[in-house]
């Protein structure tokens, strides 16, 4: 058994979630937040079996779409923060950032 850990945009959490769901996977949806944007985003746990993981793979890959989005930097260090205008900077957002962990044990009580 495999636990599958995907972190998407909240705009395509919920049509991810019921994609899943058309396909028998069973969901738990966490509001999260990027550490490089500091936006919400959305992460999902799913355990499956380990031959299951193509299939979800495939449902993510094919619900998350990729975006672009103007990210203003940080100011500079030390800098005279009155004199620095920030100049946003284009960064992809979305598709899917995913991890697979192998799951020793599963119980439900
Ligand atoms: P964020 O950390 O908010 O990152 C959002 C997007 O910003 C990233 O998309 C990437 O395109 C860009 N980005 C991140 N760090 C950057 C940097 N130092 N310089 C320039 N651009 C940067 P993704 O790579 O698709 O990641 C989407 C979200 O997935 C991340 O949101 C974070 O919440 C999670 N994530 C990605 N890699 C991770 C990792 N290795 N461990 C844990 N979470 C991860």
């Amino acid at each position: 058994m495999k636990l599958i850990m995907a972190v998407v945009q909240d705009k395509d959490s919920n049509r991810l979630v019921n994609a899943l769901g058309e396909g028998d996977f069973q969901t738990t949806k966490l509001a999260t937040t990027g550490g490089f944007l500091k936006e919400g985003n959305t992460t999902l746990m799913v355990g499956c079996k380990d031959d299951e993981v193509d299939l979800a793979l495939k449902i993510i890959e094919d619900n998350c779409s990729h975006r672009e989005q103007m990210v203003a930097p940080i100011s500079p260090m030390g800098g005279n923060a009155d004199s620095y205008i920030p100049k946003p900077v284009k960064v992809e957002v979305g598709g899917a950032t995913v991890f697979i962990l192998p799951i020793e044990s599963f119980y439900q009580f």
